[in-house]
């Protein structure tokens, strides 16, 4: 599941930032394009974090609105409920994302450790080494005191109990209380009143901003560089599952045999069953089974690619093909660090799957409808399925092909191979 591999990266990004304190809350704010089901992220998240040092964090997670901004007329407007990327306000196609793909870690709520000193309840100091938010915290002013705030968290930012009104600044010991009571004169009573007798530890919101996908992306432009170093280019190729990327890739391996050299990385959850396919057409098979050490993920990342890199010598290659994992969901957001970014389509899918999988549609620059063999037994609307296209991604190149039967991959293989370096040794089609 999709939540699943989100929710570790969250986990890991959260103990790099606290550093193995007590975990409340973590705060995500999430894209609306990201996919991610509110519902299934609680799930995803209790099981990932169950018998870890987070087991007991909460997971709290907004969902942020996508955004377009009308490159024609300058409106920026809502994505609607049918996923059209033109402007609401002049139709035109001419638009780009200005929210809508976060995954952030915006902040964590941590227990605070007990102050390190007795503290007389009330009394004034002046130095504090901890900005925490409970009983022993500190104000704007630098004061930091010792009282009782109410146990389901305030914040002092958002002035949520309104320390400004009763001015911490000025007051002495033992002359306020937050809950409203009034005052009797006597330190000693208000003290009971408003509960400053405790020391127990409190709560301190520290802020992150991390972008969950930045660690992938910093892996994915050194996987580029390695690539750019070698002169080899790489071309992530994704579908749902079954849509024939392995039968398309074995015919795309026989067709380039001794003309170019070709590396696959291969990405599978379990088998080494399609790089098998794969093997006798001289091309370097690079398998890496998700599900081995890197807990069945839905998708590949950057790291794995490096990993499955690391297995293929690169300076004897023209082009990497990397397979992707089976999935419309995740693949498209995870850059590995490829030059380009292709999807194999079976027409056996419905028409509606660009409007249903927007991020995969958007990202690739390339659509091989697959399977066309098939057509005159399908009622697929090829002229519908092309409008639905368009409405996400006006510029992909569509090629219709079987991978079956071979017709209509010749042109895929000229899309593939249209900037290696050693596309003077190919010998035109034809
Ligand atoms: N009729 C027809 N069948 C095809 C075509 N291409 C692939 N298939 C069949 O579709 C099934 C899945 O093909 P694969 O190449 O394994 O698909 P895949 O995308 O690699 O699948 P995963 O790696 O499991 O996601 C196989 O039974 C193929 O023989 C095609 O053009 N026409
Ligand atoms: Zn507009
Ligand atoms: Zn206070
Ligand atoms: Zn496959
Ligand atoms: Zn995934």
């Amino acid at each position: 599941m999709h939540e699943v591999s989100l929710c570790r990266q969250l986990a890991a990004a959260v103990a790099r930032a606290t550093g193995g304190r007590e975990v409340e809350t973590v705060y995500v704010d999430v894209g609306q394009l990201r996919q991610v089901v509110p519902a299934a992220m609680g799930f995803a998240w209790t099981f990932v974090v169950k018998g870890t040092a987070l087991e007991d964090a909460s997971l709290e997670m907004r969902t942020l609105p996508a955004e377009l901004a009308c490159r024609a007329c300058g409106a920026s407007s809502r994505l609607g409920s049918d996923l059209g990327f033109d402007c609401r306000a002049c139709g035109s196609p001419e638009t780009v994302l200005t929210s809508g793909e976060q995954f952030v870690l915006t902040a964590v709520d941590v227990r605070t450790p007990p102050p390190p000193t007795t503290v007389r309840p009330g009394a004034r100091l002046t130095r504090g080494k901890e900005i925490a938010m409970g009983r022993f915290h500190r104000h704007d002013d630098g004061t930091v005191h010792v009282h009782e705030h109410d146990d389901e968290g305030h914040g002092h930012e958002q002035d949520e109990h309104g320390h400004d009104e009763h001015g911490h600044g000025e007051h002495g010991p033992g002359t306020h209380s937050h809950d409203g009571l009034p005052r009797t004169g006597s330190a000693e009573l208000d003290q009971l009143i408003g509960d400053h007798s405790g020391y127990g530890t409190g709560r301190e919101r520290i802020e992150i901003l991390e972008d969950i996908y930045a660690e992938n992306d910093r892996l994915a432009a050194a996987n580029r560089r390695a690539l750019d170093a070698a002169g080899v280019r790489a071309v992530n190729l994704m579908s749902s599952p079954g849509a024939g990327k392995t039968t398309l890739l074995a015919r795309t391996l026989a067709a380039l045999e001794g003309r170019l050299r070709v590396g696959v990385v291969e990405g599978d959850i379990e088998t080494p069953l399609d790089a098998e396919r794969l093997a006798g057409y001289g091309a370097k098979i690079s398998l890496l089974n998700t599900g081995d050490g890197f807990g069945g993920e839905c998708h590949l990342d950057a790291p794995m690619v490096a990993t499955a890199l690391r297995g293929l010598d690169l300076s004897s290659l023209d082009l990497v093909i990397i397979e992707n994992v089976g999935n419309l969901v995740c693949p498209a957001e995870f850059d590995v660090g490829e030059h380009r970014k292709a999807m194999v389509f079976s027409i056996t899918e419905g028409e509606d799957k660009p409007l249903k999988y927007p991020v995969m549609f958007r990202a690739v620059e390339a659509v091989v409808l697959n399977k066309m063999d098939l057509a005159p037994y399908l009622d697929f609307d090829r002229a519908l399925f092309l409008r639905n296209l368009r409405a996400v991604n006006p510029d992909a190149v569509v090629i219709e092909a079987s991978a079956r039967t071979g017709a209509g991959v010749d042109a895929w293989i000229d899309w593939v191979t249209q900037d290696s370096r050693a596309l003077d040794r190919i010998t035109p089609h034809g």
